[in-house]
């Protein structure tokens, strides 16, 4: 008799966009095979949990059956390709969203493996395929690419290996400002490891989005370093090489220079929750779904009501890489009834929630992440209930900070460019950092290490009373720490474990 193993099931959907067809698909897997529900994650796509060993091949063909797969959602490969939502630029959006769906077809393996054990596929007789970009070897590591609409930074381009920064003229996008070298994990007390932002390294008609990709994945397959995986992601290859040599490589490889960066902006990395009505006069609808998880608990029916809508819906579904949902394109006449449903289920209630917990997003951790130290998803509501009060007092409810919570080092949600975030040690312990930029533009440094909630509750408390009484007109919070000295802000990648 085997044990009832279960795994985990990543979908591939890039730029989180997908047809109410698919949701309902989708919905249809999850209560069938999963454990009755789906996760938006801070990559903007669903993961099913707990799908017994048996069940695999069904979901998968499932998946399948509505044009959907798993393939190169992990592994040392070109993984999950996300895009800004901005619902208020449909047009750019549809432009932007296009070249993410097909860069995630480009950089995805060809071989028929997958094909093979999932769907039956027979293999055809003949010599052993080759894998045409990643040879048989893949990369040294997992590598990521975001598409970015600025003002909003919804993406956290800086934490991609490689990120694409739309530069539009007149609403029409005319290319990419090209960034290179994020990331975001390291290991704790060991130097040498670092989370890293990305640097501008230039611009490039959207023509070229591919032909950059295989010249800096290319770059990153011949030289990443494969004998220390905890050295093996791009911005370890971007440090040891230098910023001009691989620059020059990337050029040589592209056969054209980098025009230099245009200018763009960033003002958050949020999400435009509510309603927005874009140029062409369809709606959007953007959703707060706590943690991202999508599960009918009393009051809140995210399954029930997504498939209601899903049932009358003709527009999308956009998934942000903040977890959250936006039931996107609605026909002004279409409007009132997919705002009923939406009432009906308790999905609105976010109108009331606090600006931390709009900007609060937490990793999935315990018990499914076999990584977790803490936990994460099932620690952030309880979290948020004890700062919502002290934010009251200081008359902060409605302040915009960020809050990412990660159950261990390997940074899921992004801690280290949040304003606030806690990253876990063990059961009931974390590191707290502090001083992330905004709109994710610097990273936070260590404040509190291995420290428990009370202690975290307290400092945080003391911080905020200050910031509240004296902070400077329009200032961050993550800025103001800095300002104030509770930390130093963080040059650069190795500079983040400087005591
Ligand atoms: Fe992650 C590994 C969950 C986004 C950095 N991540 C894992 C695994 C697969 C654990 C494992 O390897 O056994 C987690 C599965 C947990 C579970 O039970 O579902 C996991 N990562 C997630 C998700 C689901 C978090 C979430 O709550 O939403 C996100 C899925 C994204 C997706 O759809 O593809 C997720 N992971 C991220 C991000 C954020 C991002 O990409 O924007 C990061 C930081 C950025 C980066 O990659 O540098 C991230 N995950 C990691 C790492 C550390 C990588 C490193 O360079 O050190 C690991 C561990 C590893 O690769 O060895 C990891
Ligand atoms: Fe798991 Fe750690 Fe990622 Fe959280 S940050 S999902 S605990 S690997």
């Amino acid at each position: 008799l085997e044990p009832a193993y279960q795994f985990m099931i990543r979908v591939r959907m890039p730029g989180g966009v997908c047809t109410p067809a698919q949701w309902l698909r989708l919905d249809e897997l999850a209560r069938a095979y999963g454990n009755g529900s789906l996760r938006i994650t801070t990559r903007g796509t669903l993961q099913f949990h707990w799908v017994l060993k048996h069940a695999l091949r069904e979901t998968l063909q499932g998946l399948h059956e509505v044009l959907l797969d798993s393939l190169s959602a992990c592994g040392d490969d070109a993984r999950g390709v996300v895009c800004s939502v901005d619902p208020a630029q449909s047009a750019l959006h549809a432009q932007v969203h296009a070249l993410a769906r097909r860069t995630s077809d480009h950089t995805i393996p060809r071989l028929r493996a997958y094909h093979e054990i999932w769907y039956g596929e027979e293999r055809i007789v003949g010599p052993e395929p080759e894998e045409p970009f990643y040879g048989p070897t893949y990369l040294p590591r997992k590598f990521k690419i975001g598409f970015v609409i600025p003002p909003c930074n919804d993406i956290d381009v800086y934490a991609q290996d490689l990120g694409f920064i739309a530069i539009a003229e007149a609403g029409r996008l005319t290319g990419f400002n090209v960034a290179i070298g994020g990331g975001l994990g390291h290991t704790d007390r060991v130097n040498g490891t670092w989370p890293a932002l990305a640097q501008v390294i230039g611009f490039v008609g959207a023509d070229r989005v591919l032909a950059v990709c295989d010249a800096v994945m290319g770059v990153q397959r011949d030289h990443g370093d494969r004998s220390n995986r905890a050295h093996a992601r791009f911005k370890y290859t971007l440090h040891d090489h230098g910023l001009a040599w691989i620059k020059a490589e990337i050029e040589r490889r592209l056969g054209q220079a980098l025009e230099p960066a245009r200018p763009y902006a960033f003002t958050s990395n949020g999400d435009p929750f509510g309603w927005q009505q874009d140029e062409t006069g369809h709606w959007h609808a953007t959703l707060l779904v706590p943690c991202g998880r999508l599960v009918d608990r009393p009051g809140t029916a995210w399954l029930d009501g997504l498939r209601a809508v899903a049932r009358v819906h003709r527009g999308s579904f956009r998934l942000t890489t903040n977890q959250n949902l936006v039931v996107a394109g609605i026909a002004p006449a279409q409007r009132p009834e997919i705002e009923r449903l939406l009432q009906e289920h308790g999905l609105l209630a976010f109108e009331q929630a606090s600006a931390l917990r709009r900007h609060a997003i937490a990793c999935v951790a315990l018990p499914t992440c076999g990584l977790a130290m803490a936990e994460s998803e099932r620690y952030l509501p309880t979290l948020l209930a004890r700062l919502e009060p002290i934010l009251a007092r200081h008359g902060l409810l409605q302040e915009p900070i960020t809050l990412r919570v990660s159950g261990c080092p390997n940074g899921c949600a992004r801690p280290y460019v949040g304003e606030i975030a806690l990253t876990g040690r063990a059961i009931g312990r974390y590191n707290l950092y502090l001083g992330g930029g905004f709109h994710g533009q610097r990273l936070g440094r260590l404040y509190l290490e291995n420290a428990v909630e009370a202690a975290i509750v307290a400092a945080l408390d003391e911080m905020l009373g200050h910031f509240a009484h004296d902070r400077r007109e329009g200032e961050r919070f993550g800025d103001f720490v800095i300002r104030a000295g509770y930390v130093s802000a963080v040059r650069d990648g190795p500079d983040f474990k400087t005591p």
